[in-house]
């Protein structure tokens, strides 16, 4: 129970005329609770919110926005709240309202001839893969948080994934988008074009902009023909220059079918062992990485197996690949992706720890992670790295848990800061970025300008004081 403002209790009743009184909770409510809005995925920080607001379309959401500029109210847009970098969250300060996109998740058409899906921001994405399959297509983008995760949200995020090395990211799997801006304006940018010289690129501009510059209420997305036969297999690698030479295979021998290419640590895979046992991590027991590869052809299955044998048999003959399993059917593959998923929760069953997603060219990739492996024992001895991620990308999650048997809370507390420094300035001395998925948000807000060039951050400052000149949208979050 918190005690309101006679202006926060008017821009409540006003929120509730337009969304309707079920869809605007607040504190005032005894019972209510509001954590599901409020903490973020990593339980990095809880927030506490002046209001959820619910609206149910465009023009909802316009009028929210309209009245929260009036009352100078800050709004913070939200889709799944499966977000990495608190971004998607409230501050403490219970004066901001957070703007829960998921009651807007229609489908709104599907295009065949242009290849296209129309949807709303808070379709989730395991649903919009699941309605363009109906359709018989392909709609390629794929993560670990597909079943929560909204196509909103991966939109704010310019979310990458596991087909990002075929695909692109969801900034390239979109053609339009339907925005309220920060005035409460609709721009109804939904075009299936393909080309459209006209200007700036607003749309590129809002994509990945983590709800700063605007809401995103619609995306036109493209679809993709639905591959004849999808192979998964996974590889023991003896060393990270061996699976960059194998990346290198890959690619020469699967051309465009090579959709997914991912590296594991042997602690990474330990951890998914250990917390889910009932998963049978295969082959990590005796080598330092595992490698899961991807291969969508489109002739038949008997093609991409036979393509798939004589990779592994080069890799094996160049000893890029000491050993190797390929799934027999859809089910043993999803299990094999399963595995990979799952180090996420697994490295969050062990406990708080300390994310770096990090993009490096990809042939720079085994001296940076020889040379920051040595930096950071020598800084934390006994500490446990979880690397991971989308090699074929260049995107690593380099991942950081505390020391057997050490005090998470006081590990964050006494090395989070020197650990990320340590990291971002190997990332800068490699000319990587330090964030390449999963955005900037509230956790990174405080290095960005120490290793995003000044001119771009300048720029970026300018685009956000003229599209938002009273700061309402997601204050705090990319830029600070
Ligand atoms: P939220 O967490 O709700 O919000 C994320 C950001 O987008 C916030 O800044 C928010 O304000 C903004 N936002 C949300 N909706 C809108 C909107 N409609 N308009 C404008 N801004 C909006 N990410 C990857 O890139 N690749 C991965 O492989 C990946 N795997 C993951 C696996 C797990 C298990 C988890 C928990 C997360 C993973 N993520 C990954 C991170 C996360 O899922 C993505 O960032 C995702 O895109 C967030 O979508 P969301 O709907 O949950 O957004
Ligand atoms: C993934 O690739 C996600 O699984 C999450 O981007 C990465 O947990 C992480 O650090
Ligand atoms: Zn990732």
């Amino acid at each position: 129970m918190t005690t309101l403002t006679q202006p926060q209790t008017d821009l409540i009743a006003q929120l509730r005329d337009i969304c309707g009184t079920a869809n605007v909770l607040t504190h005032e409510e005894p019972a209510a609770d509001l954590s599901p809005w409020e903490q973020d995925w990593r339980k990095r920080v809880h927030g506490l919110a002046l209001a959820v607001v619910r609206p149910g379309n465009t023009a909802e959401v316009a009028a929210v926005v309209k009245a929260c500029a009036a009352a100078n109210t800050a709004i913070v847009p939200q889709g799944g709240n499966t977000g990495l970098v608190v971004g998607g969250v409230p501050d403490g300060s219970g004066t901001q309202i957070v703007l829960s996109m998921t009651r807007m998740n229609a489908v709104r058409a599907i295009d065949p001839a242009n290849l296209t899906i129309t949807v709303e921001a808070g379709c989730v994405l395991q649903n919009l893969q699941a309605a363009a399959e109906a359709a018989g297509f392909l709609f390629p983008l794929s993560l670990g948080a597909e079943g929560s995760c909204t196509i909103g949200g991966n939109l704010g995020t310019n979310a990458g994934g596991t087909q990002v090395v075929r695909y692109g990211n969801t900034r390239e799997l979109c053609l339009g988008l339907e925005v309220v801006t920060a005035q409460g304006e609709i721009w109804h940018g939904l075009s299936g074009l393909r080309k459209d010289n006209t200007g700036y690129d607003l749309r590129n501009l809002m994509i990945g902009s983590e709800g700063t510059l605007g809401i995103i209420t619609a995306a036109t997305m493209k679809l993709y023909p639905q591959p004849a036969a999808q192979l998964t297999a996974w590889a023991a690698v003896p060393s990270m220059d061996a699976a960059v030479a194998l990346l290198g295979l890959a690619h020469q021998r699967l051309g465009p079918g090579l959709t997914g290419f991912e590296v594991m640590n042997q602690f990474a895979l330990g951890l998914v062992d250990k917390h889910y046992p009932q998963l049978r991590v295969p082959l990590w027991q005796a080598t330092p990485w595992c490698v899961l590869i991807e291969n969508s052809d489109s002739e038949n299955e008997q093609h991409a197996r036979s393509q798939f044998e004589a990779l592994l048999e080069a890799a094996m003959d160049q000893g890029c690949v000491t050993d190797a399993v390929v799934a027999e059917s859809l089910t043993q593959a999803k299990g094999l992706w399963h595995i990979r998923e799952s180090i996420t929760l697994a490295q969050a069953q062990e406990g708080l720890n300390i994310k770096h997603d990090i993009s490096i060219p990809v042939s720079r990739i085994p001296d940076f992670v020889a040379e920051t492996d040595a930096l950071l024992a020598r800084e934390v001895p006994g500490v446990r790295m979880v690397d991971f991620g989308h090699l074929g990308d260049g995107n690593l999650h380099y991942n950081v848990q505390a020391p057997e048997g050490v005090d998470e809370k006081a590990f964050l507390r006494d090395f989070e800061d020197p650990i990320n420094t340590l990291v971002f300035n190997q990332v800068k001395r490699y000319d990587g970025s330090i964030s390449a998925e999963h955005g900037v948000g509230e956790l990174k807000v405080g290095k960005l300008p120490l290793y995003k060039d000044p001119t771009a951050l300048a720029m970026m400052r300018a685009i956000k004081q003229t599209l938002d000149p009273q700061n309402i949208l997601n204050p705090g979050r990319v830029l600070a």
